[in-house]
């Protein structure tokens, strides 16, 4: 009989290749061993540490699935089992790196010129210099084609006026990619940088969700941005291109969220004893752990199908679309579950079950929500945008 290995029912890890296992491994311990003693005070105080993404910059863990420029050039299954280690410990951390990676590096890299490829992502890469992307507006959040910033040509540049709201790490960053409309009305990408008049990033306090991560506004009045930070795409496809690749980290990240929650509630239930045996000794608890233990296999094996097929060039927005709200959802319950199998103690910080449970809702709506990620799923099934 083949042995079953509860924690890995279904044997992702025989299916990683020797460099994937060994960035799984390495990510990893410096997660359980750097991050993980840190996020409880981190979350309480609400504070973004941000030597973390220097760290995290040291390791190759930033942009890594890209070529060149001090990066690691690693597959997409690599970088999604970063994602999952990172998310084990905490979404907020998982935030940091994947906005930095998917949603700052990527589009330098894709769409960038020589020069600001040069410029900017070695120190991004290294985590000199922090990123974030600015797309939801205060008014356009699941509909970014309603984007009312607007980006106007003038002599050697642009104008750009408008706000972002929900920017993940804007108010420490020091390049902003910032999406606009032309006076043309399509949609333009810029790369603004710190100190440029008339740009600021306040903070947005008093999240109850990835407080361990800071979010804030951006807000442009006037900023003049120079021709050579415009950047080489236009239209809704150069910010949906880059959410492909973060919404693909995100699936495989809720799941390590989920994992580290569906061991907490195992180990609680085998260690705690009511009516004279553990909690773990009753059907209903069972039944519990045998869901979500079949939730995350699934989710984890389709993330790894998708991981490979965006390797070999064949992965299409709907696949992530489904990975993406699948694996955001079913973390969300799992933790929801996970608290109530620690009872009283499930709202305690020292658990961890709560918070992570708190972040997910956080998750399940960034990045398009469940819902819209179903209109996408439903459009390309009927043909018809319920949107
Ligand atoms: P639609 O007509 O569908 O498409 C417009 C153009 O875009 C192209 N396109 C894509 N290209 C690449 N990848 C994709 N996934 C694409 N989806 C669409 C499409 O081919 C078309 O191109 P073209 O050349 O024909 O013009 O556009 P729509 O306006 O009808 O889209 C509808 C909808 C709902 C799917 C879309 O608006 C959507 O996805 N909304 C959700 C918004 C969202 O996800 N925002 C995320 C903000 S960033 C964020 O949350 C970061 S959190 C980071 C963290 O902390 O981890
Ligand atoms: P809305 O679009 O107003 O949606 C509200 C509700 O209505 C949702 O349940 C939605 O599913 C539903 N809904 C909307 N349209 C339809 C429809 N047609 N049919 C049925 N239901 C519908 N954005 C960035 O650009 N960069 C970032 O770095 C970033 N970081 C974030 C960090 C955090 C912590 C959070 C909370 C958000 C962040 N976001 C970021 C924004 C995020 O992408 C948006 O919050 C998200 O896209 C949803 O937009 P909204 O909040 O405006 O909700």
């Amino acid at each position: 009989r083949p042995p079953f290995v509860w924690s890995d029912p279904l044997k992702l890890e025989g299916m990683l290749t020797e460099e994937e296992r060994m960035v799984m491994d390495s990510a990893r311990a410096y997660c359980q061993q750097r991050l993980q003693p840190r996020v409880l005070s981190a979350f309480r105080d609400e504070r973004f540490d941000r030597a973390i993404l220097s760290e995290m910059g040291e390791l190759g863990l930033l942009g890594a699935t890209l070529d060149g420029y001090g990066c690691a050039g690693l597959s997409h299954v690599a970088y999604g089992l970063i994602a999952r280690e990172v998310e084990r410990v905490d979404s907020g951390y998982r935030s940091a790196m994947s906005v930095q990676s998917s949603l700052v590096m990527y589009p330098i890299h894709a769409f960038g010129s020589d020069a600001q490829k040069d410029k900017y992502l070695p120190k991004l890469a290294s985590g000199e210099w922090v990123g974030c992307f600015g797309l939801t507006e205060p008014d356009a959040g699941s509909d970014p084609a309603g984007m009312k910033t607007r980006a106007k040509k003038v002599a050697g540049g642009w104008s750009l006026s408008g706000s972002k709201m929900w920017i993940t790490n804007s108010p420490i960053a020091d390049v902003f990619v910032v999406w606009a409309k032309d006076e043309a009305d399509v949609i333009n990408g810029f790369i603004l940088e710190r100190g440029m008049k008339g740009l600021s990033a306040p903070a947005i306090h008093g999240k109850l969700s990835l407080k361990a991560s800071i979010t804030g506004e951006v807000v442009m009045d006037g900023v003049f941005v120079p021709d050579e930070n415009r950047l080489n795409v236009t239209g809704l496809k150069g910010p949906f291109s880059c959410l492909n690749k973060a919404r693909y980290g995100i699936a495989w990240g809720a799941m390590g969220a989920a994992e580290f929650c569906w061991h907490a509630a195992r180990q609680y239930t085998l260690e705690r004893k009511q009516f004279g045996r553990p909690l773990a000794a009753n059907q209903l608890v069972q039944l519990k752990l045998a869901n979500m233990q079949t939730e995350i296999a699934l989710g984890l094996a389709a993330a790894l199908q998708v991981g490979r097929l965006i390797d070999a060039g064949e992965a299409a927005p709907e696949m992530i679309s489904l990975i993406k709200r699948n694996n955001c959802g079913k973390a969300l319950d799992i933790a929801r579950v996970a608290r109530d199998m620690h009872g009283g103690n499930g709202i305690a910080d020292e658990f961890h079950v709560m918070r992570h449970m708190v972040n997910l809702e956080a998750v399940n709506t960034y990045e398009g929500t469940h819902d819209i990620h179903a209109l996408v799923l439903g459009r390309a099934q009927t043909g018809i945008a319920a949107f």
